[in-house]
């Protein structure tokens, strides 16, 4: 099987939620670091498009989404599981709500003025401005929230965790489960970014531990990669085969009267909604897999999940 390649940045926490995910599977991958605003032209070479942090490249197929490389790294190690069999609609169902609820009203009680400014204390002059600059334009379709509703309704999800982690080591029992790495990582952001106002975490002594017990899994075996090796990679591969993808072996599903062969885009419903156009090659019950080129990259799939994505005709076909 080729190499897992890894595309993130070390402050990211959907990265981070990815990195430990491949530790708690003791996988080897390699990590390719890309930069956490705009420009990303070697992102784009792969993605076609996509822009979010992270993405997964294993050959030519490339896995946008951190909920979707979930799937894949189940695929490729089953043991220990993400999806327990008891807790597998309960487990996935939390960990939807981690990433955008609970992430969200972290990122907005993170990003007050206090824990913006600790941010770019040590960065160069105009960083701050640069990464503003671009997340505000990242936010087109996405209601913010405020910094002092974030904060209230973080203090009460931390509640709601707590209550979870007093009763158990992880949250949904004695294993890890995908709802405790969807979980961490806001939290993460919290301690490890903007300890200024990690205070927050005071009040709940059973998250703070039940964190330590997740970072103590740690990311498994990492290799530095190079954006430029990443695409010679994806240039001399060939995309697997339909048959012999873990996520186009499922039957078509049709939810768009769109056929397989059209011409599509696929977008982020919100927060960076930067479009992957490509050739509709799989719509699965739960992902889409566009085939594309790039004069860079040679042939390329590019996966979505379903959930969370917007697929239409491409404007030409249309
Ligand atoms: N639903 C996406 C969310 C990813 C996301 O929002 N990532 C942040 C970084 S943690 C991002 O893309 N920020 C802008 C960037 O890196 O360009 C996922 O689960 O992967």
């Amino acid at each position: 099987m080729p190499d897992l390649i890894l595309h993130h940045y070390p402050t990211s926490p959907f990265s981070e939620k990815m990195r430990l995910i491949l530790g708690r599977k003791k996988l080897a991958w390699k990590s390719v670091v890309i930069p956490a605003i705009l420009p990303k032209p070697d992102v784009i070479a792969l993605t076609g498009g996509y822009r979010k942090t992270p993405f997964l490249q294993v050959g030519a197929d490339i896995y946008c989404d951190s909920a979707l490389i979930c799937d894949v790294l189940e695929h490729v190690q089953p043991e220990p599981t993400l999806y327990p069999p008891h807790l597998k609609g309960v487990a996935r169902v939390f960990a939807q709500w981690a990433d955008t609820t609970l992430f969200w009203a972290a990122m907005a009680h993170n990003m007050q003025p206090k824990g913006a400014a600790q941010l770019f204390e040590k960065a160069p002059p105009g960083a701050a401005q640069a990464f503003a600059e671009d997340r505000k334009a990242m936010t087109a379709n996405l209601i913010r929230v405020r910094p002092a509703d974030g904060t209230s309704a973080y203090r009460s999800y931390l509640r709601r965790i707590a209550h979870m982690a007093e009763e158990h080591d992880f949250l949904f029992g004695i294993e890890p489960c995908v709802a405790d790495f969807a979980a961490y990582h806001p939290l993460w952001y919290t301690r490890t970014r903007v300890p200024v106002v990690a205070d927050i975490l005071n009040a709940t002594p059973a998250v703070s531990e039940w964190m330590d017990r997740v970072a103590a899994i740690g990311h498994g075996t990492l290799e530095k990669f190079s954006s430029a090796d990443a695409i010679a990679v994806a240039n001399g591969a060939e995309p697997l085969p339909p048959g012999a993808n873990l996520l186009i072996h499922s039957a078509f599903q049709d939810d768009h009267g769109i056929p397989l062969g059209t011409r599509v885009t696929v977008t982020p419903e919100s927060f960076g909604t930067e479009s992957t156009e490509g050739e509709l090659i799989a719509a699965t019950r739960m992902h889409y897999t566009l085939r594309r080129s790039d004069p860079r990259t040679g042939t390329v799939h590019v996966h979505f999940p379903r959930i969370g994505y917007v697929l239409k005709k491409a404007e030409a076909a249309a």
